[in-house]
């Protein structure tokens, strides 16, 4: 039987709808732009929690057409469907339910405590600082009435990746094998973190903001930092006070005036 594959996945999960449809693919260029091809075909009436997982991404993607790179059937590769009608302003609560979603899942099931990075990074501390175990990609778009209307989120979990084929990236890589010395059971994970994401979504759906356990989970905060916005702007240098209720991240810069990040990259200084 295939690790992931629907049979495997149908029986370990215990989820009402997310996962439903799940669908498994051994190979794509990536999920975020399968599941974004197939909602755009009007045909298509792929309901909520739709989730497709592959075993290898030929053009996996970060954020900004980053690489994503993961060697085949080593890590958690997929893409979830919402269709959330919430403001746009809520949208990043996606990409902060989600890591809660992955961190407490990766804990469960390793015993690993599990950090985030500002905005969309997953990090853990093997022995020698933090280092990053997962990545998000939250692409979404809006209805005519400028409110959420589908969002696709792209979740990449490195569980297997020997140490030696860690990809060599901006901020140090590592896996779950590579930290602990031991593989990883994908499908237990999977099923772990499909169950939390379930709950966390209605949580958010039912209007409970995620923010005060993201601030928690946040390894940013109170820490000195270079803060890019995506925008463009020059780099702000400062410390980062706290997030606000879209999880926008508060920067007080060196000149005395608190920034607000949007969306951007933060580098822990
Ligand atoms: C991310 O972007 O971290 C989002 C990653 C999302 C990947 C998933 S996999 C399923 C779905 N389908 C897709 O095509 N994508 C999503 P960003 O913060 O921009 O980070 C990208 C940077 O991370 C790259 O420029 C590399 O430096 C680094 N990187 C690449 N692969 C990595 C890995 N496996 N582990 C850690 N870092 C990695």
């Amino acid at each position: 039987m295939i690790e992931l594959g629907e049979t495997a996945v149908r029986s370990a999960l215990t989820t009402q709808w997310i996962g439903h449809p799940y669908r498994y693919f051994a190979s794509v260029p990536s999920t975020n732009d399968l599941l974004k091809e197939q909602i755009r075909d009007a045909a298509s009436t792929l309901p909520a929690g739709t989730v497709f997982l592959t075993d290898y991404q030929s053009q996996g993607r970060g954020r900004l057409n980053r690489r994503w790179l993961a060697p085949a059937g080593s890590s958690l590769l997929l893409s979830v469907l919402f269709w959330p009608d919430w403001p746009t302003e809520q949208a990043h609560w996606l990409t902060m339910l989600t890591s809660l979603a992955a961190a407490e899942a990766m804990e469960t099931v390793t015993g690993t405590t599990v950090g985030v990075k500002w905005p969309n990074d997953l990090m853990i501390w093997p022995k020698d600082g933090w280092r990053k175990v997962g990545g998000l990609l939250l692409e979404g778009g809006m209805g005519e009435d400028g409110r959420l209307q589908h969002a696709i989120m792209g979740i990449g979990l490195n569980v297997n990746i020997p140490p030696a084929q860690l990809p060599d990236a901006a901020v140090p890589a590592t896996s779950l094998l590579a930290a602990g010395g031991q593989s990883i059971s994908r499908l237990l994970l999977l099923a772990a973190f499909l169950q939390r994401l379930e709950t966390r979504y209605e949580l958010a759906d039912g209007g409970q903001s995620p923010q005060p356990d993201w601030n928690q989970r946040l390894i940013t905060l109170g820490e000195r930092v270079q803060a890019t916005n995506l925008g463009g702007e020059r780099p702000i240098m400062g410390i980062a006070e706290g997030t606000d209720g879209w999880g926008r991240l508060l920067v007080r810069g060196d000149d005395g005036r608190l920034h607000t990040i949007a969306a951007g990259d933060v580098t822990l200084r």
